[in-house]
């Protein structure tokens, strides 16, 4: 397979609501599509880099000029076997995980069109549906969380999770269980929590709650070994795991219970793929994050998600939650049950709508 051309287009999408973490409030995102044509194939990968680099170190910018000066020199015309050797190719930039995903994740979408397969399959995945949970951000009051989780759990979705900050969490978790006792919950602090709040968290352990995810510092491995120590709920694990090396310092330390799995944090399918046998070989389960991708994200999330270890539902949610009009065809949809049928076609088995594309598309570059 030999890469020829690839088109960066930076779009602006507007969420249908404003969405809250401990780090930062997102109304619009500013996106960048891969498409990439790989001998007669064209395949399309999402950038899930923020506009700020407050959840990771990349941003939108940073992103774009990595993969137009470094990383596409590095592919650009090369012969290669297949999607699976993209990342070594790229192994000598450090860092910049989101850029390489979304140029690594384009590949294999056009090496499973030119075979005819679905992405999930050629990944070797088997599920035929994924289940769904949904990430629900900091809300200015209870009712409005309350009134949130209740229309999402009407929807059928399967879990809940729940972003926290400090001062907030007691309140918020307390709510929700006096009315849903029963629904899978979980929390997601994106490290605003310090060690010495460990208190404060083990209070949580009277909710129950499914995990916490990511309380600590983005990088600091050793702060939650200390802490998984002191709580049974698990820690889940989202920052913290940036490479298949971090993913094993993390279970073999006793870092964290779960791992959340982020294509984009990660690097790529391959790095994904290693994480995800790594965890599966000790026990880990994993799921699959999500970082408030359009449709062509969310289309790469569905297919990393059918394999085998993915047993826990994940952040991956229809499209309405996000997008008055997604850029895709058909929508991602969920069903009553809470669940997200796997396409059939080949590729990641979404068609970009080409036509809304174009329109969103703030700035395009064609590298040859
Ligand atoms: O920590 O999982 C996170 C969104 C942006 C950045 C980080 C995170 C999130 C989410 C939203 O939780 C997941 C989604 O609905 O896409
Ligand atoms: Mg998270």
């Amino acid at each position: 397979m030999r890469i020829r051309e690839v088109t960066l287009r930076e779009l602006r999408m507007k969420l249908v609501a404003p969405f809250e973490t401990s780090a930062e409030r997102t109304e619009e995102r500013r996106i960048i599509l891969t498409e990439v044509v790989a001998d007669g194939a064209i395949g399309w990968g999402e950038c899930v880099a923020g506009e700020k680099p407050f959840y990771s170190p990349e941003t939108t910018d940073t992103a774009w000029i990595v993969m137009r000066d470094f990383l596409w020199p590095m592919i650009r015309r090369k012969e290669i076997g297949a999607a699976a050797d993209v990342w070594g190719l790229l192994e000598q930039v450090r860092g910049h995980n989101m850029a390489k995903a979304a140029l690594e994740a384009a590949i294999w979408d056009a090496e499973a069109k030119q075979k005819g397969a679905p992405l999930g399959k050629l990944l070797g995945g088997s599920r035929e549906e994924i289940s769904s949970g949904v990430s629900i951000g900091i809300k200015d009051s209870l009712d409005e969380l309350a009134a949130a989780v209740r229309k999402e759990l009407s929807a059928g979705y399967q879990r809940i999770k729940i972003k926290v900050k400090p001062g907030k969490e007691l309140p918020q978790v307390k709510r929700l269980r006096e009315e849903f006792p029963g629904i899978k919950l979980m929390v997601d602090a994106n490290s605003a929590y310090r060690m010495e709040d460990w208190p404060l968290l083990k209070q949580l352990e009277g909710f129950y709650l499914m995990m916490i995810e990511q309380p600590l510092g983005w990088d600091d491995l050793y702060a939650h070994v200390e802490l998984q120590k002191k709580l049974d709920t698990p820690i889940c694990l989202d920052e913290c795991i940036h490479s298949e090396q971090q993913a094993r310092a993390a279970i073999l330390l006793g870092a964290c219970k779960i791992i959340n799995i982020k294509l984009g944090r990660v690097g790529g399918y391959y790095v994904a793929k290693r994480i995800h046998d790594l965890c599966e070989q000790n026990g880990m389960p994993v799921w699959c994050g999500g970082m408030l991708e359009s449709g062509i994200g969310r289309a790469h999330n569905i297919a990393l998600s059918t394999l085998p270890n993915f047993t826990l539902p994940g952040d991956v949610s229809a499209s309405r939650r996000y997008w008055d009009q997604d850029i895709i065809e058909p929508d991602v949809t969920v069903s009553a049950q809470g669940t997200i049928h796997v396409p059939t076609g080949p590729g990641i088995g979404f068609e970009p709508r080409r036509d809304r594309i174009e329109k969103l598309t703030v700035r395009k570059e064609r590298l040859v």
